[in-house]
């Protein structure tokens, strides 16, 4: 069983250079693990709390030394010592210990540290891999059973990208490739042609947003689907069978609520929800979607179950700032028939077993689950075992470049090649 021994923590800096915690934990065995929490820019309303210094005179109020301060004073101080026999008892001790509803005392990020560099202590402490540890804490007695598919950036907009174009992502989807190392190629073979495309059409060299995805002026959002479809011909794939297309339309964040209803800034004349419900059925009939994030606001509720119904069959009804990871909101959307998939960040809730709990309900109800990294991310590869142990049908990790996402995709080619684990379908 293990003990805590002791808890450290550090301040670090994420992709944006922006600072996050950083966690050891070391056993009274001798095993130790140490994780990085991500940071994200798009959130939704519902997420955790994460905990910043709000000291405008350093990183811009941004620091987190009260969070790193918290694990070394008051949660190492009550877990130092103690044993926790599952995952779930150490997570349970800490939502106990800050005792709010969203982690607002000692800091969500605080908390999500000690909760992955237990896991990590313990797998080591075990001498398991990471990814089969994660499987156990997702259920006792299972075992990693398939890869996930990477969906991968390939245009930013939104608040990744200076808000040129609306909608957030457009991403890309190797539906053909049969394993983790051919999808990479397959992305790899994309990306570079949708930058030689940036460069012919915008005359821009490859500048990128904060996940590596490339961000020249599109004009509308509708530019950025037609130059993917050209960007995938010209690597030389069938679009909608070989290389399909995701969207992360984060629509929350161009919607404005109100008593008759809200409407959504898309360019050109506010579309109200109906309005919104059309244009993303005429991109699906346009363009090779297999998923659609967050096609509707976060608080739009009365109208998911009219998008799900109008679009199910065709692409994936995916919710993000929609349901931020939180079993209460997924309840809801399940009976609601409000979505059919649940993207998991982790952070969102702000402890590992709570987001197994997300993640076991909506894998319940038969949604698909995409694991997903945050847009402020460390090198930290915690996400690809995540991924693999909880069955996640896809991992989403931002683009094919930048160390903080390749890291992730690094390890999981490398649990690819460890396991000979089939990608899910
Ligand atoms: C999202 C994520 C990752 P952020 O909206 O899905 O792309 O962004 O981490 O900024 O919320
Ligand atoms: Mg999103």
């Amino acid at each position: 069983m293990p003990t805590i021994h002791s808890l450290d923590a550090l301040e670090i800096l994420d992709s944006r250079g922006r600072p996050t915690v950083r966690a050891t934990c070391t056993l009274a065995s001798g095993a130790a693990g140490m994780a990085s929490v991500p940071s994200g820019a798009s959130t939704g309303a519902a997420e955790a709390l994460e905990l910043r210094d709000r000291d405008p005179s350093r990183y811009r109020g941004l620091g987190c030394r009260q969070a790193v301060g918290n694990v070394r004073g008051e949660i190492a101080g009550a877990l130092g010592g103690q044993n926790f026999a599952h995952q779930s008892a150490l997570d349970q001790a800490l939502i106990s210990l800050d005792g709010t509803p969203n982690k607002s005392r000692l800091g969500a990020n605080a908390l999500l540290a000690v909760s992955l560099a237990f896991a990590r202590a313990t797998a080591a402490e075990q001498g398991i891999p990471l990814y089969q540890h994660f499987a156990a804490i997702h259920t006792p007695g299972k075992k990693a059973e398939t890869l996930p598919r990477p969906t991968i950036n390939l245009f930013s907009g939104g608040k990744h990208a200076g808000g040129q174009v609306p909608i957030q992502d457009v991403l890309v989807v190797p539906i053909a490739a049969k394993t983790v190392d051919e999808a990479m190629a397959t992305t790899y073979a994309v990306y570079q042609s949708a930058a030689d495309l940036c460069l012919e059409k915008y005359g821009m060299r490859a500048l990128t947003a904060d996940e590596g995805g490339l961000a020249p002026p599109f004009p509308d959002a509708e530019a950025m689907l037609g130059d993917a479809v050209v960007a995938i011909e010209r690597a030389g794939y069938t679009p909608g069978q070989e290389v399909a297309l995701a969207l992360d339309v984060a629509s929350s964040h161009f919607y404005s609520g109100n008593d008759t209803g809200g409407r959504y800034h898309l360019g050109g004349e506010p579309l109200d929800s109906a309005g919104m419900i059309r244009h993303l059925t005429g991109w699906l009939e346009r363009y090779p979607i297999v998923s659609v994030e967050d096609g509707l606001a976060e608080e739009d509720w009365a109208n998911w179950p009219v998008l799900r119904r109008a679009i199910r069959g065709r692409a994936l009804v995916l919710g993000d700032d929609f349901l931020c990871t939180n079993p209460t909101r997924i309840r809801r959307a399940v009976d609601t028939g409000a979505a059919d998939a649940l993207l998991l960040k982790v952070n969102q809730i702000g402890t590992l077993s709570e987001a197994a709990d997300s993640c076991r309900m909506a894998q319940a109800a038969g949604w698909h689950v995409t694991v997903s990294a945050r847009s402020g991310e460390t090198e930290d590869d915690w996400l690809a075992d995540l991924a693999v142990g909880w069955s996640g049908g896809h991992l989403k990790v931002g683009s094919i470049t930048q160390s903080e996402r390749l890291a992730k995709y690094n390890r999981l080619l490398a649990i690819e090649a460890e396991t000979g684990l089939k990608m899910a379908g």
